[in-house]
């Protein structure tokens, strides 16, 4: 058990990582250990400093959920993903990404 917990904080450290490596960038006294005591506290849904298997799966289902309700446009009217709506979505995501990126080296 112990070990899944360390296992599961090692994974939200690494979570927080990939932000404090963005955040390094910007400025260099970010605040690792508040991000991962955010993200730790965004888990553990009752909030008693213990984040159980069945947190961790709410949180993330959570999560797929709101992924799932964003990308409600490209799931369409019939409630159901196709590949081609998948493929035009992820395209979509890219060019936007690709003018987002042009933008900020012009701006
Ligand atoms: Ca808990």
């Amino acid at each position: 058990m112990k070990a899944k917990l360390i296992a599961l904080m090692t994974g939200a450290a690494a979570l927080a990582s990939g932000a404090a490596l963005a955040g390094d960038k910007k400025d260099g006294d970010y605040d690792w250990e508040a991000k991962v005591e955010e993200k730790f506290n965004k888990v553990d849904g009752n909030s008693d400093g213990q984040i159980t298997r069945d947190e961790f799966l709410a949180y993330k289902a959570g999560k797929a959920e709101k992924e799932w309700d964003e990308h409600a446009d490209a799931v369409g009217d019939d409630g159901q993903l196709s590949l081609d709506e998948a493929k035009a979505a992820h395209k979509a995501r890219m060019e936007k990404k690709k003018k987002h990126k042009e933008m900020k080296k012009d701006g």
